[in-house]
């Protein structure tokens, strides 16, 4: 497979924390760590409250091990304190505010300082330049704009690199593919999901994709896997590489995938302290085992977050790339996508994997979960390859009912459905319709 170049950036390139050793990064983590304990309980009441009800007190973080001794924080502890009472700054100091939709109730607000902005610039500059990006490079960003922290985040983050930057945020796909064509970037930020509808945007005006000037696609806000981005790699030529964040961290730009080795995501441990505890009593685990990630923020001042639990499933590394930043695996999924089928958890991420490797099948599916008797019973509706025979439809269909069977555990349906049928993502991608009953 022939791909565009994806080097390393000189160690001139590399901002100063990049190098740092890993005695000097422990040191500046800890000293941001006090001070943002003493910054969030003496500045915002609900830490305050949550930390004496502990009995803990920022002096008795002495060391990073004692992060353990604090109490973590959930998006409900966020949403009771809806709109601002998570805000560590008066709020006219507040510079911007995001906040993330929620599929229900009240969305979660955050705010950043001009100093907060300006941080998470310099940190998703950081990544695309890690993903392969270099001043002077066109970045066509197609993360929505809005309270959406992914277009305006890879926006400002781009500029800051030096580069030029096209903010064309999510929809409108026919325009996307043709300014890709005239105005020649060589970058691509947008959602996996919706880098596939691009490509079939492309391949349906008769334009290949891999005649364009990408070289390097930075997608994220969505889990996807490594079949996915051999799916992306092919069709396209150019490099698929992994962004990580969420807005009550930050944004994108949390942790970031390095071009060159393509072996999961470095955090900005500069900025943000990783663990790992058990999804369900919250006992932390050692690097290398996997369990939920939870985020200490080191830096920020609009709205510090202590040991905030993300949901997101995966497993802390020793770094790479680079060597003093450890790196956490793809997230497959989130303890929310879950699905518990008969007792056997089974993510969209992994029914993901076997649509793009079973013959025939296209990489757009959905997952139906209904009730049959008292059961719960999991559909997988595929689209059909525009180029495979009908006639195949059926044995692909018994093909990939047998893959989940044997690499999962479990008895699903599927039906494969006509190419284009099913909706196409813009965005992030809601793979799972869930119409079972509720429970009496
Ligand atoms: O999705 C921020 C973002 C924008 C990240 C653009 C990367 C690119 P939220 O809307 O708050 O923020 O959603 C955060 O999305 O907890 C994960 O469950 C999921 N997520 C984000 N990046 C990835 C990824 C943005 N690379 C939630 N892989 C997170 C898997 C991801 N899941």
């Amino acid at each position: 497979m022939s791909t565009a170049t994806g080097d390393a950036p000189a160690a001139e390139l590399l901002d100063p924390a990049e190098r740092m050793s890993l005695d000097e990064l422990r040191a500046l983590q800890l000293q941001r760590l006090q001070w943002t304990l003493r910054h969030a309980y003496t500045r915002v009441p609900h830490y305050r409250a949550a930390f004496d009800a502990h009995g803990v007190h920022p002096d008795d973080c002495r060391e990073l091990a004692d992060i353990a001794k604090f109490p973590t924080t959930t998006k409900a502890d966020l949403r009771e304190s809806y709109p601002f009472g998570m805000f560590a700054v008066p709020r006219e100091q507040i510079a911007r505010i995001h906040a993330s939709s929620g599929t229900t109730g009240r969305p979660t607000v955050v705010g950043y300082t001009a100093g907060d902005v300006d941080n998470w610039a310099t940190l998703v500059a950081r990544s695309i330049r890690a993903a392969g990006g270099r001043p002077g490079h066109r970045v066509h960003v197609a993360y929505g704009y809005g309270l959406f922290t992914g277009g305006l985040g890879a926006h400002y983050g781009a500029e800051k690199l030096g580069a030029t930057v096209i903010p064309m945020s999510g929809g409108m796909t026919p325009r996307q593919v043709q300014l890709i064509v005239d105005f020649q970037p060589e970058i691509i930020m947008l959602t996996p999901s919706y880098m596939l509808t691009l490509i079939d945007e492309f391949e349906r005006r008769g334009v290949d994709p891999r005649s364009t000037a990408l070289q390097v696609g930075i997608f994220g806000a969505e889990p996807w896997s490594e079949r996915m981005r051999t799916e992306i790699e092919e069709r396209t030529g150019i490099h698929a590489v992994d962004i990580y964040g969420l807005s009550e961290v930050m944004g994108p730009g949390v942790s970031q995938e390095c071009v060159e080795t393509k072996d999961g995501l470095h955090v900005w441990e500069d900025h943000f302290l990783p663990e790992v505890v058990d999804p369900l009593d919250g006992t932390s685990l050692p690097d290398g085992e996997e369990g939920e990630l939870l985020f200490t923020s080191l830096t920020k001042e609009g709205l510090p977050i202590i040991r905030y639990r993300t949901r997101d499933l995966t497993t802390l590394l020793p770094g790479t790339a680079r060597p003093q930043m450890r790196r956490m695996a793809r997230v497959t999924g989130r303890s929310d996508d879950l699905i518990i089928l008969r007792g056997v958890n089974v993510f969209p991420t992994q029914i993901e994997e076997i649509v793009l490797r079973t013959p025939g099948c296209a990489p757009h599916f959905q997952l139906v979960l209904t009730t049959e008797g008292r059961m719960d019973a999991l559909a997988v509706r595929v689209e059909a390859r525009p180029d495979a025979p009908a006639e195949r439809r059926e044995r692909a269909a018994a093909d990939l009912v047998r893959a989940v069977k044997e690499a999962v555990g479990v008895t699903v349906t599927c039906e494969i459905v006509d190419p284009e049928t099913l909706e196409r993502s813009v965005g992030k991608l809601q793979r799972l319709r869930d119409l079972r009953e509720p429970r009496a």
